[in-house]
């Protein structure tokens, strides 16, 4: 971890009691009891939207025993339920969404953990959701190396003194390898590894035609998605490129992004497939999740 990026002007204080953490997105705050059963999280899994929260937590619960499900009393922003040692939390749509997901959940396993580096080392913090694929059919599931903007460089964000800062978008390879080795030879999974970008916008910063606002032609469109395939993109979707880059300024060492492909964005633009294979897709992408949960949380 680097301590040095960590925010301890504000958050040693958490840890000293000279002040709360409120969580306010989620509802909750450093002082609540209801966090004192969550001190022994061992992952943190996100997803665009809570019905898969939901779905995920239940599913954990089964494979713990029927383990008891807490759920976080504010669901207006996002969902929460944690279970077994795994917090699950929905994010929304986009890095403006994601960020505040994101930024609060980091502050809450700094408090869970007490600030003991090492123990927030252990966890592992994994987003599943879906995607646009690049060169890859709908329902293949991309395991990211690496999250990019869609002019194929990090994230970055204004900030005062010196301009924009640039974060590192790089996924650790180790905690790859281990998903894709969690999933190898499992019947009717296709599994991939590659870059993702991540748009500021799914129609114009993924350079659809089908928006209401249209930059492109069928050209610019082709000429961007040629680029993104030449340079080793696989898959498009709104928050990799920010996810990674804040779990690497604090030096996080397993975290991950998997996301199932909804279709070829080389054919096109609009998400046609059927509601029984969309649900397929979704599905894939939380096998590849609890495949590799199980391996490395159950011991197989
Ligand atoms: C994938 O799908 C969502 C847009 O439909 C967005 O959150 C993303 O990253
Ligand atoms: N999510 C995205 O952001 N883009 C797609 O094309 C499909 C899902």
């Amino acid at each position: 971890m680097r301590t040095e990026n960590i925010n301890h002007a504000f958050l040693d204080g958490v840890l000293d009691g000279s002040h709360e953490d409120v969580y306010y997105h989620f509802g909750v705050a450093s002082s609540d009891p209801i966090l004192a059963d969550l001190r022994g999280v061992r992952a943190v899994i996100l997803a665009g939207s809570g019905g898969r929260i939901k779905e995920f937590a239940q599913r954990w619960s089964q494979l713990n025993g029927g383990s008891e499900i807490v759920a976080f009393p504010k669901e207006d922003r996002f969902v929460t339920r944690y279970t077994g040692g795994v917090l699950f939390a929905s994010h929304g749509m986009g890095m403006p969404s994601a960020s505040i997901a994101l930024q609060e959940l980091m502050r809450l396993v700094f408090f869970l953990k007490s600030g003991d580096l090492d123990a927030m080392d252990d966890v592992f913090w994994c987003r599943v959701g879906t995607s646009g694929g690049v060169g890859l059919p709908g329902g293949t599931v991309v395991v990211s190396s690496e999250g990019l903007m869609a002019d194929l460089k990090p994230y970055r964000l204004l900030r005062g003194g010196d301009g924009e800062y640039w974060f590192d978008g790089q996924f650790p390879a180790a905690t790859r390898a281990a998903i894709m080795a969690a999933n190898a030879g499992v019947d009717d999974l296709s599994v991939v590894s590659g870059k993702t970008v991540a748009g500021n916008e799914f129609f114009l910063e993924q350079f659809r035609l089908d928006g209401a606002v249209c930059f492109e032609t069928p050209q610019t469109k082709m000429a961007w998605l040629r680029w993104l395939d030449d340079n080793g993109v696989r898959n498009i979707e709104m928050e990799g490129a920010m996810l990674a880059g804040y779990l690497n300024h604090w030096g996080f060492s397993k975290f991950a992004m998997i996301c199932c492909t909804l279709l070829n964005r080389l054919e096109g633009d609009q998400v046609t497939a059927t509601p029984a294979e969309l649900h397929k897709f979704s599905e894939d992408s939380g096998v590849a999740l609890f495949n590799y949960l199980r391996a490395s949380l159950l011991g197989g």
